[in-house]
């Protein structure tokens, strides 16, 4: 009794040939299909990757660069600035900002910090202040003893000078760098300052001997003491 054929294997005449796939070739398909989705991925990445290093070192040539050229700029516009091409160097044992020399300009007399000119032309208070403006100083500010020791070291007994002390400005005494007069720190003659019409100090010898200020009119030509800051080099 058949009443169920089972066939196993049927061939049909336009059955298409069941393709022949050699052994190795689901391997290498594989390689051939999704390794080189993953290879060019690997290679994307190694392009970013170089793209990333060379992005990062361009920058930092960039910045270097540019350090490099600021610093040159800025030292281009410091000789610019240099109104004194004729300067007198001290070498100084400790360094500021890595500049070992401090310098003022020729004719000029070092103390601390400072330079001072002891001007040898008549001129009334405003027109000695610009004069020192002019060579990137201002009148004197005397700022301790120690500093008017040194100033009446070095000026000539037979004549006044204007210092950078007025109260033209505000009706008190000021310094031309706007700080106010230190009571504590005064050097005047007995008996001054003495006149509201004076709003002009000058250093002067007294009874021969004594050097002090006095105020006057700031429009009596008098020689007069400018000071600047030490150059450093
Ligand atoms: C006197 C004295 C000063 C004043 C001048 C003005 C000679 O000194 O009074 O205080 O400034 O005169 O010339
Ligand atoms: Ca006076």
């Amino acid at each position: 009794m058949m009443t169920e054929i089972t066939y196993a294997e049927v061939r049909f005449k336009n059955e298409p040939q069941p393709m022949v796939i050699p052994s190795q070739a689901p391997t290498a398909s594989k390689e051939k299909t999704s390794p080189p989705q993953s290879n060019s991925v690997k290679l994307l990445l190694a392009a970013l990757l170089i793209l990333l290093l060379l992005t990062i070192s361009f920058l930092i040539t960039f910045i270097i660069f540019f350090q490099k050229y600021s610093k040159l700029v800025q030292e281009e516009k410091f000789t610019q600035e240099l109104t004194h091409t004729m300067l007198e160097c001290k070498k100084e044992n400790s360094t500021t900002k890595g500049k070992s020399w401090s310098c003022c300009p020729k004719n000029w007399k070092p103390f601390c910090s400072n330079c001072y000119l002891f001007s040898s032309e008549k001129k009334n208070w405003t027109d000695s202040e610009k004069h020192c403006a002019g060579m990137q100083a201002h009148l004197v500010v005397v700022d301790s003893k120690e500093e008017q020791d040194f100033i009446n070291k070095n000026v000539n007994r037979n004549y006044a000078y204007y210092l950078g002390l007025s109260d033209l400005k505000n009706g008190h005494w000021e310094w031309v760098n706007e700080t106010p007069l230190n009571q504590n720190v005064t050097f005047w003659h007995p008996g001054e300052p003495n006149n509201d019409y004076e709003h002009c100090v000058i250093l002067n010898l007294r009874f021969l001997r004594v050097w002090g200020w006095n105020d006057i009119s700031c429009n009596v030509p008098q020689l007069s003491i400018c000071e600047m800051l030490k150059i450093y080099l």
